[in-house]
C-alpha cells in the first residue's frame, strides 16, 4: 500500500536574505524532501543544496529532544536526561536564586538569528526584560552596514533585485553571491544574456568572482580607496550625473575638493588595483545609465566598515542610480517592512534601564564584567562558534560558577558547555512570521509537523517559564497567535485588509514599498547627502584611513598574512556544523606564500597570532593573492580541533555600529 503524501508550505528561518518559500513533503508525520516553492516569487522553485537536506538534520543523532542536565565537566558534552519539569524547576530556582544574590544585571541573555520568524527570534525578551537582565547589543550581522547606509541615505529602502535584470552593468561589491544570495543570480544572469557585463569586487576570487566579466581583487577594506579613485576619474572625464548632483543631493562640493587633494597613483597602490583597470572600470561606469550595484556586507567586517558603505553609496549617488529609472539601482538591504517591535520585545517590562553588552565583545563581557555574569542564557545562536576572540569565550564558559542555559536543536560546541540543555523545534515543528533582506516579501507559515520529541519553541518554552516564574502580565498571557496578529497590524509595508484574521498561510505578500520605477531620492521626497552628521572622530565625507589591525605596524611585523573568514557554501555560519564531523575546513593560501612555507596541499597547518591560534587544511590557490589568506566557513570546534577560526578573530569593533571585524586579523603561520 502506498503511502500518503502531503505537502505543506513553509519558509527558509536562516539568516540568508533569500528567506525562500519551501514546501515539505510529508510521509507518514515525517518531512521527507524540502523543495522550493514555485508559486513563491523570488523563490522560483529553487533552494540552496544545503537546506535540501534540513529534514536529515532534523531526525539526526545529533539533535537534541529532550531536556537534559550537565553529568560531565563542562565542554565534555556528557548529559543526564531530565523532564521538562524538573528542567522548569531547577531553571527557575536558579533564575530566581541569581536574581536575588546579584540581580537581574547578572543574568546575559545570547541570541542571534539561527531563526529568522519574529515570533521565536524574539520570543524570550520580555522575560529577560522582567527579570531586569543585563542586554546584549546585537551586533554581530549589519549594524556597521546600516549604520554606514544610514548616515547617507537615511531611510530609505534598497531597490527591489528584480531591477538588477535589466542592467548593462552589475557590480557585485562584497558580495559571494552564488553562495550566500543565490536567488540574485538568475537577475545577473538575465541581464548578462542580454549583454550586460558584471564585476564583482572582492579580494580573493570566489566562486561569484570566478564566474564574473572583471574581478577587482581589492585589498581588504581599502573599499572606499578603490570608490574614490573611480570617483576621482569620473570626475575628470565628467561623466557624472551632474543634474541628480545638482538637484537631488547635497555636500557634493566637500567630496570634491577632497577628490582633488588625492593621487591617483597612490590610490591605485594602496586599494591593490591597476590605474588601467581602475580606469577601465570608470569607462564601463561612463559608458551606461543602467548601472545596479549589489552590495554586501562583507566590505564591512573591517574597522573600516561604514566608511566602505558609505562610500560605495556617494559613487552610487554621483552616478545618480537611486532615481529609480529601469536597470538602476542600489541594493544594500530591502528593508521592506517594518513592525512596532516593542510588541514582540516588550522593553515597558524592565525595571530599570540595564546594562548594556556588545555580543561581539562576550569574551570580554563574561571575563571582566563587573559585577560579573553568573548566568547566560543561550538561545538562536552558538556563541563559542561565531564570537571573535573563541578562546577568550571558552575559558569563560568553563567557569564553574557561571551556569549556561542552551535552548538548542543540536549539540553545538556551546551546548556541549550547557549545564542546562533544553531542547528547541525547527522552522518545520512551528509557526512564525517571515520578512526578508534580500527581497520584497513577508509571509506566515504553520508548522509542517509536530514537535520532534520533547522539543519546544522559543515561545513556547519562554511563556512556560515565565508562568513557572508567576509572571502574569499580559504578554506573558498572549498565545502565539495574538502576539502575531498584533504585530502584523502594525507592520508598514503590507497592504490594507491584510491581518491576522485575513492572512493566508504560505502566501507571499509582496510590500508596498516594492517599485520597480519609483526615485528613493528626488526632489520633494528627499535628498542624498554626501556629507553626515557622525561622531567628531569620524570623518564628514568619504576619505582614506587606515585599517586597525590590518594597518597596525606591530601586528604586521608580527603577523604577515591577512586573514578573511567568509561563509562556506556547505554551512551558514555555523548552522550545519554537525555535517562535517572533526573538519577543521581549509584555508586558501598563494602558492608563493605555500613555497615560501613549505606547505604541501591538504596538509593542516596552524594559524596563529596573540590572541590564539587554528588549524585547517591547506588548498594552495592563486584565487587569493600573496600575503592574504581565507578560511571559508565557521566548522565546528571538535576534540580533534578544539580551536575554531574565530580563536584568531580579534574583539575589535567596526568604526559605525559596532560590528564584528571578521574579515580584519592577522595571523602567521606556525613554522613546522
Ligand atoms: N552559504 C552561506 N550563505 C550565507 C551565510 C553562510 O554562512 N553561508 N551567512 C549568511 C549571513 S548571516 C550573512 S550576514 C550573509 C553575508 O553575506 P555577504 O553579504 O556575502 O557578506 P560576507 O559573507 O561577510 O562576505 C562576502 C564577500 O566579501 C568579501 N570581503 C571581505 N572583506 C572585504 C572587503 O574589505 N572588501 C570587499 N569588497 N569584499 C570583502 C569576502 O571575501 C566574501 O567573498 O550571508 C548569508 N548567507
Ligand atoms: N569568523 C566569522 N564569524 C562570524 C561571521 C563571519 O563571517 N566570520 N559571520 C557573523 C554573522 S554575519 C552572523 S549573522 C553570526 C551568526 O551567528 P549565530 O546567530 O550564532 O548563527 P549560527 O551559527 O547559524 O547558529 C544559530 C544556532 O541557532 C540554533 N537555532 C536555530 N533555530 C532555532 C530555534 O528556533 N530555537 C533555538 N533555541 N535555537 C535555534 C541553530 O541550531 C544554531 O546552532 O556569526 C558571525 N560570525
Ligand atoms: S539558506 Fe537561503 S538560499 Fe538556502 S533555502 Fe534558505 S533562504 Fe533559500
Ligand atoms: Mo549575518
Amino acid at each position: 500500500m502506498s503511502v500518503q503524501k502531503t505537502y505543506r508550505k513553509t519558509v527558509c528561518p536562516l539568516d540568508c536574505p533569500d528567506s525562500c518559500g519551501l514546501i515539505a513533503t510529508i510521509e507518514d508525520g515525517k518531512v521527507v524532501a524540502l523543495n522550493g516553492d514555485p508559486d513563491h516569487p523570488y523563490t522560483k522553485g529553487v533552494i540552496c543544496r544545503k537546506m535540501k537536506y534540513y529534514h536529515e538534520r532534523l531526525y539526526s543523532d545529533k539533535r537534541i529532544i529532550t531536556p537534559m542536565k550537565r553529568s560531565g565537566k563542562k565542554g565534555e558534552g556528557k548529559f543526564e536526561r531530565i523532564s521538562w519539569d524538573d528542567a522548569y524547576q531547577l531553571l527557575s530556582e536558579r533564575i530566581k536564586s541569581v536574581v536575588e544574590d546579584h540581580g537581574g544585571e547578572a543574568i546575559l541573555p545570547f541570541v542571534y538569528a539561527g531563526n529568522m520568524g519574529y515570533m521565536n527570534r524574539f520570543a524570550g525578551y520580555p522575560l529577560f526584560n522582567k527579570l531586569g537582565t543585563s542586554r546584549l547589543e546585537e551586533t554581530i550581522c549589519s549594524t556597521a552596514a546600516k549604520a554606514g547606509w544610514k548616515s547617507h541615505c537615511g531611510d530609505v529602502p534598497g531597490t527591489p533585485p528584480e531591477n538588477a535584470e535589466d542592467a548593462e552593468l552589475i557590480i557585485i561589491w562584497g558580495s559571494n553571491t552564488k553562495v550566500t544570495n543565490l536567488h540574485f543570480w538568475p537577475y545577473v544572469a538575465r541581464a548578462r544574456k542580454k549583454g550586460a557585463k558584471l564585476i564583482v569586487i572582492d579580494p580573493y576570487r570566489n566562486i561569484t568572482a570566478a564566474s564574473a566579466d572583471y574581478h577587482l581583487n581589492v585589498e581588504p577594506g581599502e573599499d572606499a580607496v578603490l570608490a574614490l579613485a573611480l570617483l576621482k576619474i569620473l570626475v575628470q572625464t565628467e561623466s557624472l550625473d551632474r543634474e541628480f548632483i545638482a538637484n537631488v543631493t547635497t555636500g557634493f562640493d566637500e567630496l570634491e575638493s577632497y577628490l582633488a587633494t588625492l593621487d591617483l597613483t597612490e590610490l591605485s597602490t594602496r586599494c591593490g588595483i591597476n590605474e588601467e583597470m581602475i580606469s577601465e572600470v570608470a569607462t564601463m561606469l561612463a559608458a551606461t545609465s543602467k548601472i545596479f550595484i549589489r552590495i554586501g556586507i562583507g566590505m564591512t567586517r573591517n574597522s573600516r566598515a561604514g566608511l566602505n558603505i558609505r562610500a560605495v553609496t556617494s559613487l552610487a549617488a554621483a552616478l545618480g542610480l537611486f532615481d529609480g529609472r529601469e536597470g538602476r539601482g542600489v541594493l544594500l538591504t530591502t528593508s521592506a517592512f517594518k513592525g512596532e517591535q516593542d510588541l514582540l520585545t516588550w522593553p515597558s517590562l524592565a525595571p530599570k534601564t540595564t546594562r548594556k553588552f556588545n555580543m561581539v565583545q562576550l569574551g570580554n563581557c563574561l571575563r571582566q564584567a563587573t559585577p560579573p555574569i553568573k548566568m547566560l542564557f543561550v538561545y538562536n545562536a552558538n556563541p563559542l562558534s561565531v564570537t571573535p576572540d573563541g578562546s577568550l569565550v571558552r575559558q569563560a564558559l568553563a567557569e564553574e560558577d557561571l551556569f549556561t542555559v542552551v535552548h538548542e536543536q543540536v549539540m553545538t560546541p556551546t551546548a556541549r558547555y550547557a549545564d542546562l540543555l533544553l531542547p528547541a523545534t525547527t522552522f518545520l515543528e512551528n509557526k512564525d512570521l517571515y520578512t526578508a533582506y534580500g527581497h520584497f516579501y513577508l509571509s506566515v507559515v504553520e508548522a509542517a509537523i509536530p514537535p520532534c520529541g520533547e522539543a519546544k519553541s522559543n515561545f513556547d518554552f519562554f511563556q512556560e517559564l515565565a508562568e513557572k516564574l508567576g509572571f502574569t502580565e499580559s504578554p506573558f498571557l498572549q498565545s502565539l497567535d495574538e502576539r502575531l496578529s498584533s504585530y502584523l497590524a502594525t507592520i508598514d509595508g503590507l497592504a490594507r485588509g491584510v491581518n491576522g484574521d485575513t492572512i493566508e498561510y504560505g502566501r507571499p505578500y509582496l510590500s508596498t514599498k516594492w517599485s520597480k520605477g519609483e526615485p528613493v531620492f528626488a526632489e520633494g521626497i528627499g535628498l542624498y547627502s554626501f556629507t553626515a552628521k557622525l561622531d567628531p572622530a569620524l570623518p564628514k565625507t568619504v576619505c582614506v584611513t587606515n585599517g586597525k589591525e590590518f594597518d597596525n605596524a606591530d601586528y604586521t611585523s608580527r603577523y604577515p598574512f591577512k586573514l578573511l573568514t567568509p561563509p562556506h557554501i556547505g554551512l551558514l555560519n555555523s548552522t550545519f556544523g554537525e555535517r562535517y564531523n572533526n573538519d577543521p575546513g581549509e584555508v586558501f593560501i598563494h602558492p608563493d606564500d605555500a613555497a615560501a612555507c613549505s606547505i604541501e596541499e591538504n596538509e593542516v597547518v596552524t594559524l596563529y597570532n596573540n590572541r590564539g591560534w587554528a588549524r585547517r587544511r591547506a588548498r594552495i590557490t592563486d584565487a587569493c593573492r600573496p600575503g592574504l589568506l581565507v578560511a571559508e566557513g565557521i566548522f565546528w570546534q571538535s576534540e580533534a580541533h578544539p580551536a575554531g577560526i574565530n580563536d584568531l578573530t580579534s574583539q575589535n569593533l567596526t568604526d559605525m555600529g559596532g560590528g564584528g571585524t571578521y574579515h580584519e586579523s592577522r595571523v602567521a603561520i606556525l613554522d613546522k
